[in-house]
């Protein structure tokens, strides 16, 4: 059943990626990454019951929740496949799976190790987490992040993993609406906010331009050094989401052509790192952007300026 797969899952992922890590090596001149891998919606009906049904024909549901998630999730399929030349998260051509309208009014949207599940909102705080194709992004990635360096999830790794899908998820949305990094707006989840959220001044859950901003429902550090162990990932990954966006927006243009390429590059050819800190992370993005755009290119002292900014 459902709860011992996820189990299974879980002990065997480590295994998992290592021969998966062979095999994408051996296979990958001979993938033609011409095609999205399978996408499959199932519904909870509101309750807290996984998968819950599966829609047949998603693409065409009358449902807008399930129609909605099953074209977004294309699109960062596309995405990865276009901008990144990746089959799937786990490279290798795995089924994209969500499940949406999980609970009531249920105020959360997540990646459980293998599939992505979406609440409704209770449409004060949030609203239909699917509204927002940063917050899918956001989720996919998580599972990019398993597949590659499995960062843990507590303090700097945590952080990092955090960061690394709030950097997909704002890079995805930029290439979705074909934003400039120097004009776009930088916002994570600004599109599932509830009215209450809306009235008391918040126009997003965190701002990775600006991580401390009083507009930020979920406000974080901007420096390294105010981060101690213990806190939350969600609220360490402040610090490299500024590093990012500050690289991003001093080399303008498509973020994912130039920064997200340096941070694709450390996330998925540094091996297995479930213990990475965040000074090695801007360690590695400062080579990779040497290796990529040159030594002393403009994107590597954009990387540099960024880990700078805060303190790395
Ligand atoms: N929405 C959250 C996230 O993806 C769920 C969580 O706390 N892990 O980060
Ligand atoms: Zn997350």
């Amino acid at each position: 059943d459902y709860s011992a797969k996820l189990s299974q899952h879980f002990r065997d992922i480590r295994l998992q990626t290592k021969k998966l890590a062979g095999f994408v090596l051996e296979t990958h001149t001979l993938q033609t990454l011409t095609e999205n891998p399978e996408i499959t919606l199932f519904d909870c009906k509101q309750t807290l019951s996984l998968p819950g049904t599966q829609v047949q024909q998603p693409g065409t549901s009358n449902d807008a929740t399930v129609k909605r998630t099953y074209a977004e999730t294309g699109n960062v399929a596309t995405f990865l496949r276009e901008i990144f030349k990746r089959n799937s998260v786990d490279n290798a051509g795995m089924t994209l799976m969500s499940s949406v309208h999980y609970g009531k009014k249920y105020n959360n949207a997540m990646w459980n190790g293998l599939q992505m599940i979406y609440g409704d909102g209770d449409r004060e705080l949030f609203i239909d987490f699917t509204m927002g194709c940063d917050v899918i992004a956001h989720e996919l990635a998580h599972g990019l992040t398993q597949y590659t360096l499995q960062l843990d999830y507590d303090n700097e790794p945590g952080g990092l993993n955090e960061s690394m899908s709030d950097c997909f998820g704002v890079m995805f949305r930029q290439w979705r609406f074909k934003q400039d990094a120097a004009s776009a707006d930088w916002l994570v989840g600004q599109d599932i906010l509830g009215e209450t959220s809306r009235q008391r001044g918040y126009t997003c859950l965190r701002d990775m331009a600006q991580p401390d901003a009083k507009h930020c429902l979920a406000p974080q550090p901007l420096h390294y050094k105010d981060l101690k162990p213990g806190m939350d990932p969600h609220y360490t990954s402040g610090p490299p989401n500024l590093a990012f966006c500050t690289a991003c927006k001093q080399i303008g243009g498509n973020s994912w052509d130039t920064i997200g390429q340096v941070w694709y590059h450390v996330l998925t050819r540094s091996g297995l790192r479930p213990r990475m800190s965040m000074k090695d992370f801007a360690g590695l993005s400062r080579e990779a952007a040497g290796t990529l755009f040159g030594r002393e290119s403009a994107v590597e002292s954009a990387v540099d300026a960024g880990w700078k900014k805060v303190g790395l």
